[in-house]
């Protein structure tokens, strides 16, 4: 991604002084928020990291020494409420986000929220009523599958109606390996979320009821974690979506998506990429390795977007583009029928408050 003008530079023309980059505060620099830290310093045009947090302060200090003008500092509610902080980044753990993102809320910070929006639906709820109180949207949510190019091309194909009435669709989650906490429900709430959100922006409807089955676990799994699942989402209209969710393989990366429609159906995610043929008669190919490879440049599409949204926000009144925290919320509670459903193995109903 080349750094490039923002789009409010682009509207207003070279007459006007160029725009000030937005001042970011990254909090929680583990794995995605380091390379959010990288990502904005070095392919992000419009904006730059002026402070870091981390609950390991000498890995906050350590980034923040690398980056000029940027500074650590150790309580994540005073880097939010920092006055040289025009935006907030959370990447810190899901458990402390409905704090940090009601925080942002009364500093009017605009916020680029990783999933999940919170660890539970009344908490996540709450936070859509505050916003809204506000009246104008700050909270985007970090479903950055909406900015791959592979999932926008069949958004595009499934809006164009070329595939005529979407009818179902069939999607693969595989990992090469998840960290040592990861139990049966963070199968649902952390990998499953990002199907759920998927299947919202594609089918453009609510998700009605979910139900996980168990198929024989996987005797490498540890103990009493259920892997492989397969969840079965159905929408609204009546539309059915399943789901193979299998970490870790020991594999690679494997993220497939078919949508089956009335006049045929389009896959992605196949990996495709360079074909090797070579002796004795093999022949293949690369799996990307991990989610930041595979989803690297829709992170890069995902950051530019919410920058230039956020440079852009005074004039149009909204400092989001990409899902919000209803989106946020919508998964949440999608999630939490499916981990009721994982004890009983019975569909569970979805049930959504009303949009404010
Ligand atoms: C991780 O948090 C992600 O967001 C990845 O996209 C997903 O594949 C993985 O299962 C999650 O743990």
């Amino acid at each position: 991604l080349e750094k490039c003008p923002t789009s409010v530079d682009q509207a207003v023309g070279s007459v006007t002084e160029p725009m000030s980059d937005l001042k970011v505060a990254v909090l929680g620099v583990g794995v995605m928020g380091a390379d959010h830290v990288a990502r904005i310093t070095s392919r992000i045009s419009g904006a730059r990291v002026v402070v870091v947090n981390d609950y390991i302060t000498e890995k906050a200090e350590q980034i923040a020494s690398q980056i000029e003008g940027c500074r650590a500092v150790i309580d994540p509610l005073d880097a939010i409420a920092d006055p040289d902080v025009d935006a907030v980044l959370l990447a810190t753990p899901g458990t402390t986000h409905e704090k940090q993102l009601l925080a942002c809320l009364e500093h009017r910070k605009p916020v680029m929220c990783e999933k999940p929006l919170t660890t539970e639906v009344s908490t996540s709820l709450e936070i859509v009523r505050r916003e809204a109180e506000l009246g104008r949207p700050l909270i985007q949510v970090g479903f950055m599958r909406r900015f791959d190019d592979e999932y926008m091309r069949l958004k595009a194909l499934i809006d164009g109606g070329e595939l005529g009435q979407p009818l179902l669709m069939h999607c693969i989650h595989r990992n090469p390996s998840v960290p040592g906490y990861f139990d049966s429900s963070l199968i649902v709430k952390d990998s499953l979320v990002h199907e759920v959100d998927v299947t919202r922006f594609l089918f453009g409807e609510e998700i009605a009821s979910v139900q996980i089955v168990r198929p024989g676990s996987n005797p490498g799994a540890p103990e009493g974690v259920v892997d492989p699942q397969i969840a079965i989402l159905r929408t609204v209209s009546g539309r059915h979506v399943d789901v193979e969710l299998f970490v870790p393989t020991g594999v690679a990366y494997e993220v497939r998506t078919e949508v089956v429609g009335e006049h045929g159906s389009a896959m992605i995610g196949l990996d495709v990429g360079l074909i090797r043929k070579s002796a004795p008669g093999t022949w293949g190919g690369q799996i990307t390795p991990g989610f930041r490879e595979r989803f690297g440049r829709a992170y890069d599409k995902e950051i530019q977007r919410w920058v230039d949204a956020v440079q852009g926000g005074d004039t149009t009144g909204n400092y989001v583009d990409g899902p919000t925290a209803w989106d946020g919320y919508a998964a949440a509670a999608v999630c939490a029928a499916g981990v009721e459903s994982l004890e009983s193995g019975l569909p569970v109903d979805v049930h959504l408050a009303e949009r404010p």
